[in-house]
């Protein structure tokens, strides 16, 4: 038998040159927007209106936080839980990302440049037990709110600390704040201080006010 036809000439080339560019796309996917549809024509969910301001939204405290007296704990069903100031926190692996961000009061703001953490690290690190099936956030504003260990696992989720290059205002969180870009923002906490994993699910702040217990834009999981 002879060379395979796509092996060699043209064509081989071609199709090598496409596969490559293909695994360059899904090295860098964590920097798309959103999931792997992210080039879609529609990039605003339905309902919402896009702005190019930042919106604050909190429960009327906002937090100051001494860079000295910061600490998140890490904890519940994982085999090593941890607790970090902000420096053993900043000395973690750090990582870029770029998403939407999607608010429940119709309002997103698209290519926001995150700096800070990766979940998958977290993960790596506490180590959660298979059982774990669902995250609780607490915030030192009294703010709770859950999400489903999938969608913290998620690769485009952080602990992050820089917003657009700088660090995170106050205002928005700092010093830092999670960020869960597949689900509206009310699912992201700012001013995190405690992440437990937990065998049972446990409606957080909002959740127990009539919002849904998920959260995806594009289904409109709004209110429940
Ligand atoms: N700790 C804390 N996190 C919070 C909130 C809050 O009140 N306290 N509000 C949530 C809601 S409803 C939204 S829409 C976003 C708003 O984040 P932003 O003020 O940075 O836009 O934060 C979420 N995280
Ligand atoms: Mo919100």
């Amino acid at each position: 038998m002879t060379d395979e036809p796509e092996k060699s000439g043209l064509i081989g080339q071609i199709r090598d040159k496409l596969i490559r560019s293909k695994v360059e796309w899904a090295k860098e996917g964590r920097l798309l927007t959103g999931r792997p549809d992210a080039g879609r024509v529609n990039r605003l969910p339905p309902g919402q209106k896009e702005v190019k301001n930042w919106p604050v939204l909190d429960l009327g405290i906002q937090p100051h936080i001494r860079p000295q007296d910061w600490r998140v704990e890490i904890g519940g069903l994982v085999e090593k839980p941890l607790i970090w100031t902000l420096d053993e926190f900043m000395a973690q692996p750090q990582e870029e990302f770029v998403s939407d961000i999607h608010c429940v009061t119709q309002w997103s703001r698209y290519d926001n440049h995150w700096r800070g953490v990766p979940a998958r690290h977290i993960f790596e690190t506490v180590r959660p037990l298979p059982e774990a099936r669902h995250v609780l956030f607490a915030a030192r504003d009294g703010y709770t709110t859950n999400v489903r260990r999938d969608m913290f696992e998620d690769s485009n989720v952080l602990l992050a600390h820089s917003w657009e290059g700088k660090p995170i205002p106050r205002e928005h969180g700092g010093p830092v704040r999670v960020v869960i870009p597949d689900w509206y923002f009310w699912k992201s906490p700012k001013w995190v201080t405690r992440i437990e994993f937990s065998a049972q699910d446990k409606p957080g702040f909002w959740e127990v006010r009539g919002y849904h217990n998920e959260g995806d834009p594009w289904k409109e999981e709004r209110y429940s």
